[in-house]
Order: C-alpha cells, then structure tokens, then sequence
C-alpha cells in the first residue's frame, strides 16, 4: 500500500501530536505513526509541571478547554534542607514566572481529542518502521500497519518524533550526528499514590539521604520522587519503606508528616543528559526526547519537546506558505540554544538537590548553594527565570499567564 502526505510524523507522543495540530491549524497535510495503541498513550505516566510559554503554545493550538478548568497554577514552591523550609515566591519575583500542574497524559489525551475532531490520520500499533531516501526530496517510511499489511508513505518531510529509543535517530547515517551524552551516579524512583499532597506547591527536597519530591496530579493523587541509586530495583521498595524514607528525607523541624496512602504505580527513571547535533538531516527533523534527553529533576522534557515544535512548525509552515526555506533551515541552531540552556539548568537543579554519598566536599558545597539561594533574591530571581521557562524563540510572551488557567 503506497500513501503520500506533506509532512510525516513517527511517535504521538506530545511532539509528534502537538506538530500534527499545529501543521492542520496552518493547512498542511500531515499523518502520525505510533507503534503503540492510544489506551498506552492515554495511561502512560509521565511529566506534570508545564511552563508559561507551553501552556500559551497549547491555547493558540486550541486545546487548552480542560487545561484551563483542571489546571493547576502553581506561583510557588518550597525547597527543604537542614530541616528548613523556604517557600520560593516565583510569581512574586521580578518577571514574575508562574507554572501549571497538569498530566502528560491529560495533554496527549486532549491532542488526541482535537485529531479525532479533525480526522487527520493517525495509524496507531504500526511496527517495523523504516525510515528511507532521507536526502532526496520524497524521503519515504516503511511500514506494517495494525493489520500487519506492508505499507509504504511517501512525503515532503519527516519529523523523528519517536523519543530517545525511536528509529528515527539512529536511521541517520554514522559520521552526520555528533551526541552528547552524560549519566548520573542516581535514579529515580517515581511514586503515584492515592494521597492527597500536603499543600497545593511542590517540595523539592536535599537530603543526606538522597533527593526526595511531593508534587501532584490531583487534589487526591501525589506524584512523588526519591533518590536511590542507579543499580536499584522497584522491587526493593515496598510502600511502607517508600513512606518512612519520604517522611524522613522531606522532614523539617516541628512536626510535620507526610501524607500517606495507598501506591498505585511506581517506576524507576534513570538519569541522563543526552543532546544530539545537528537536529536535522536532509528532510529528517529530530524533535523532543528523540533530540534530547534532560534530567527530570527541573521538569524540561515535555517542555522542550514543545519547545522545539514551535520552532519547527514555523519552518514547516514558512517553507509551504511562503516557499522559503531558510527558517526550516535554521531550526536545529535555533532549537539547540534552548535545549541547551534548558539542558544547564536541569544539570545544576539536578546537582544542587542530589547527595552523592562519599562526596563530603560536595555535600558542603551544595548546602552554601542552597542558603545563598534561598536567602537572595538576585539569586532566586536568576532560578526561577529559568525553572518558570524562557521565552521560546520568535514567539511573543505574555508577563504572566494568571489570565490563562
Ligand atoms: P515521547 O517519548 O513522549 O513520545 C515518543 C513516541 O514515539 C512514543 O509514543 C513512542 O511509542 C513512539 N515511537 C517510538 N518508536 C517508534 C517507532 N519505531 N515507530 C512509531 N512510533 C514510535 N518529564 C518530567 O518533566 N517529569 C516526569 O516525571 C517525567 N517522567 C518521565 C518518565 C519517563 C519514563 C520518560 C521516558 C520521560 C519522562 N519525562 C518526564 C520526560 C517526558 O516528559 C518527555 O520529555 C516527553 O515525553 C517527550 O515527548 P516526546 O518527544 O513526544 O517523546
Ligand atoms: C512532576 O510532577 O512530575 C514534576 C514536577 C516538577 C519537577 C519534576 C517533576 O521539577
């Protein structure tokens, strides 16, 4: 079976979905592969805290309906130590950045929704992907559809949407993409409980134990993170043991407990930078975890992915409106300074709030870091510049999104 598009897209992830909105908002024929099903998509936890500028991507791609009654805005959180609390006043800050607490999942579930309205195709448990002719100018993509039928689709463009162990990377040929890859001594050990948070902020907490996290995914859910080391295994952690290291690690002076309740899901994530250059080759675009990979300790993945989607789209949409082709052209310089801006703070969140056992010196060092923070507001201003979200490129900001959610 042989298809032709404009623009083909591998993954419906959230920037596989969300390039597929914003291609159909501006007329251009696109179709989406996913080798999963969409019940997969729908349930798969993942990332929760959106910035400013994704939730404004999101309301002009006008799928914001349930993002703007169930979202959360956060103008705040609290960073633990020592014992201590601070309550880090984002939005109060000068250039007052605020964030928004909704699922992944919700996001992808609420792309999917506007596809279905659209029928704009998407071709889900597709396998054996293949990738082909990348550098001539109908580059094609092999593969056999949900009914095992050998398909072949024939476009424009691609855009490698597939994540971090996708086809699409690796179908670049060896000397074109140079990676940058790093590990960290420490994972993460992800917890969905049916507990309602503390509070309605995130706590990020240091511990000489480890890094622990409360952050939600409703009034009545907790998503929280612990620090365990790379080599460990879910199957260590029973829910009574994941409760007394989590009241332990986020405890503060007084008495303060955490809540509890039962844990519905657990996973562990290990810890990795990866970033890869060029973003592109011939008519291959990479965009989103199959381009990078940011620790999750500072929330970027999801927003990122989104990141380089704007940037891409508005080649895409240059090249077929205006047929120019210089902005597409110049979408990996411009998406890999964000990337990497975004790739040095989550670096710094990550080392800032991780206890490497053994590392004294480090420990010392990390705990100056955490009170000149939290006592400076240059400081906590420069933080939350960053963690809040910076400008994406060539879009125009609004200075808060209070109006928004
Ligand atoms: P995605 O990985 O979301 O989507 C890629 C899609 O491509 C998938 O649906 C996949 O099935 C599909 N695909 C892959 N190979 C294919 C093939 N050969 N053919 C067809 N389709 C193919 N960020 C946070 O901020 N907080 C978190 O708690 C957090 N948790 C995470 C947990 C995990 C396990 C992972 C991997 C990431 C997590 N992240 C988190 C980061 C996350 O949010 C990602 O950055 C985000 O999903 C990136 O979106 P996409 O680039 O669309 O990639
Ligand atoms: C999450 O809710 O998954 C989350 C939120 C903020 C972070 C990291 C993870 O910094």
């Amino acid at each position: 079976m042989k298809t032709h598009t404009q623009v083909a897209i591998v993954g419906a992830g959230p920037a596989g979905l969300l390039l597929g909105r914003l291609l159909h908002l501006a007329g251009i024929e696109n179709v989406i592969l996913e080798q999963r099903s969409r019940k997969f998509l729908e349930d798969r936890i993942r990332a929760g805290l959106l910035e400013h500028a994704t939730v404004e991507v999101l309301q002009q791609a006008g799928v914001d309906d349930r993002l703007r009654r169930e979202g959360d805005l956060h103008e705040g959180f609290e960073v633990r130590f020592d014992g201590t609390r601070t309550r880090i006043p984002m939005s109060e800050l000068p250039g007052g950045r605020t964030t928004v607490l909704y699922p992944q999942q919700e996001v992808v579930k609420d792309l999917l929704a506007a596809r279905d309205i659209t029928g704009d195709r998407i071709d889900f448990e597709v396998s054996d992907v293949r990738v082909m002719d990348l550098d001539s100018n109908q580059p094609g993509i092999g593969f056999r559809d949900t009914n095992d039928v050998e398909q072949e689709l024939r476009c424009d463009f691609i855009a490698g949407c597939d994540g971090f162990h996708g086809v699409c990377r690796p179908s670049i040929p060896d000397g074109v993409l140079k990676s940058f890859p790093h590990d960290y001594p420490f994972a993460w050990l992800g917890v969905l409980a049916d507990a309602a948070p503390n509070g309605r902020e995130l706590i990020y907490a240091h511990h000489r134990n480890g890094f622990a996290m409360q952050s939600l995914r409703s009034p009545t859910i907790s998503r929280l993170y612990l620090q365990v080391p790379p080599s460990d295994s879910v199957e260590h952690w029973s829910d009574e043991r994941i409760w007394t290291e989590l009241q332990t690690r986020l405890a503060i002076d007084g008495d303060w407990k955490i809540s509890e309740g039962p844990v519905l899901y657990k996973n562990l994530n290990p810890m990795r930078s990866f970033v890869t250059e060029p973003l592109q080759y011939g008519n291959l675009f990479l965009a989103g975890d199959a381009a990078h990979i940011v620790p999750p300790t500072a929330a970027k993945g999801l927003n990122l992915a989104v990141s380089d989607i704007t940037v891409l789209s508005d080649g895409l949409v240059t090249y077929y409106k205006q047929g120019d082709r210089s902005v597409l052209d110049a979408y990996s310089g411009v998406a890999l300074r964000r990337i990497w801006r975004a790739q040095e703070f989550s670096r710094s969140m990550t080392s800032l709030l991780h206890y490497v056992p053994g590392e004294e010196f480090e420990a010392r060092l990390q705990h100056a870091r955490l009170a000149g923070l939290v006592s400076s507001e240059a400081a906590l201003k420069a933080f939350c510049e960053v963690y809040g979200g910076l400008p994406f490129e060539g879009r125009n900001h609004h200075a808060s999104i209070k109006s928004l959610v």
